[in-house]
């Protein structure tokens, strides 16, 4: 199969799906055609079979917002003109969706359009009035819609009353990439002293709820001495850093950025915190369970999905520090459970979640789609 895929190209878990999916499918032997603003970021050196083709924006003094939508419209014709694109999959429906139905008016019904559902295009960016109707509309023209957690295809029915089938499609790992790699040098200049090693990973944004993972880190550090560190950056990192100084936990607490590889991270870690207000599925969470890592997670979207309470690690209720520091606390002082836990989170991801079983599940899709 030729196909597109337009994703955003930064750190996000939707540009990280898309382009494990392209380079996956790409080793498959389908002609994959990315077409973003930028290069996605783990797209980086040669690869057979995959293409980039960037969308060229053009600045005007009348123009006071930028005109991606319409620029990508024209990128996605040009390409899948030339190219000769069966499928074109764009994830993160704002505004990408858009931009592809404009598209397929130009090329016409040959060209089936598929749309990834991620997370906040539709629980929050895309409830917005100025894209609520738009959103629907476009949606519902899709050839075919998939939706990385059961929450969310039940969310964008009830959000925005589609009729239209929804497959659900998780997120996936290569288990071969991310495994628990011992790393004792690593592990000695975070932990000298044999501390616990607890982790967040995200974008900081308000979603996330990074000062409760502070919080309950503190909490957790009263009982057993650890270190936490904060991978990634985002709108919350300065008042999180402040919280860190308020509370007197800085040498305790390391904040490392934005970081292309978190499997080093993961491996020398012992649990990983994701308390998050809204996770359509939670990809950070896969990712640390591949690692060995059992997960403290708040009860929101697709984490109930992901990991088991009890199993894989511990579920609680939105904001509750209390009860997330306790399961920690647990799991941390029984080194028996806590091996348990941590067998069952990587055996988890590794059946549930596996990048051929994923993959085969979009390339079944796409044929589907393309025999309609
Ligand atoms: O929806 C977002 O906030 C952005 C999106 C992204 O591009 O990073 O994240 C979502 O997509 C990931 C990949 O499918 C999911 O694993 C995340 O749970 C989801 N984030 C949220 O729902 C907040």
């Amino acid at each position: 199969m030729k196909i597109g895929i337009t994703c955003y190209p930064t750190y996000g878990g939707s540009g990280v799906v898309a382009t494990e999916l392209g380079k996956a499918l790409a080793i498959k032997g389908h002609q994959v055609h990315f077409i973003s603003y930028a290069m996605p970021m783990r797209l980086d050196g040669f690869l057979n079979n995959i293409f980039y083709h960037e969308v060229e924006m053009t600045s005007y003094p009348l123009f006071e917002f930028p005109l991606y939508t319409p620029a990508l419209a024209s990128k996605m014709v040009e390409v899948a003109k030339f190219e000769k694109l069966d499928i074109l999959h764009v994830h993160y429906a704002i505004p990408h969706t858009i931009s592809a139905f404009l598209a397929k008016q130009i090329i016409g019904q040959k060209l089936k359009i598929i749309t990834t559902l991620h997370g906040t295009d539709i629980t929050l960016v895309g409830l917005e009035p100025s894209f609520l109707h738009i959103m629907k509309f476009v949606i519902e023209q899709s050839d075919g819609v998939t939706a990385v957690s059961r929450f969310l295809k039940d969310k964008t029915i009830t959000n925005f009353q589609i009729e239209k089938d929804i497959r659900v499609i998780y997120n996936f790992i290569d288990p071969e990439k991310y495994y628990r790699a011992s790393n004792d040098a690593l592990k000695q200049s975070i932990a000298p002293n044999g501390e616990k090693i607890i982790t967040h990973t995200s974008n900081f944004r308000t979603v996330k709820r990074v000062p409760d993972v502070i919080k309950i880190f503190f909490e957790i550090s009263k009982q057993i001495k650890s270190k936490l560190i904060l991978v990634g950056d985002g709108p919350e990192r300065s008042a999180c850093e402040a919280l860190c100084r308020e509370m007197g936990i800085c040498e305790n607490v390391k904040f490392l950025g934005k970081q292309s590889e978190v499997v080093p991270i993961l491996s020398i870690s012992d649990l990983f915190l994701i308390p998050s207000q809204s996770e359509s599925f939670g990809l950070a969470a896969l990712e640390a369970m591949a690692c060995g890592v059992p997960v403290i997670s708040s009860s929101v979207g697709g984490l109930p999905e992901l990991q088991l309470h009890g199993e894989t690690g511990f579920i609680a209720e939105i904001g509750d520090i209390q009860r997330m520091a306790k399961y920690g606390i647990d799991l941390l002082t029984n080194e028996p459970k806590h091996k348990l836990f941590a067998n069952a989170a990587r055996d988890r991801a590794v059946t549930l979640f596996n990048e051929n079983k994923i993959v085969n599940e979009y390339e079944d899709y796409y044929t589907e789609i393309l025999s309609k």
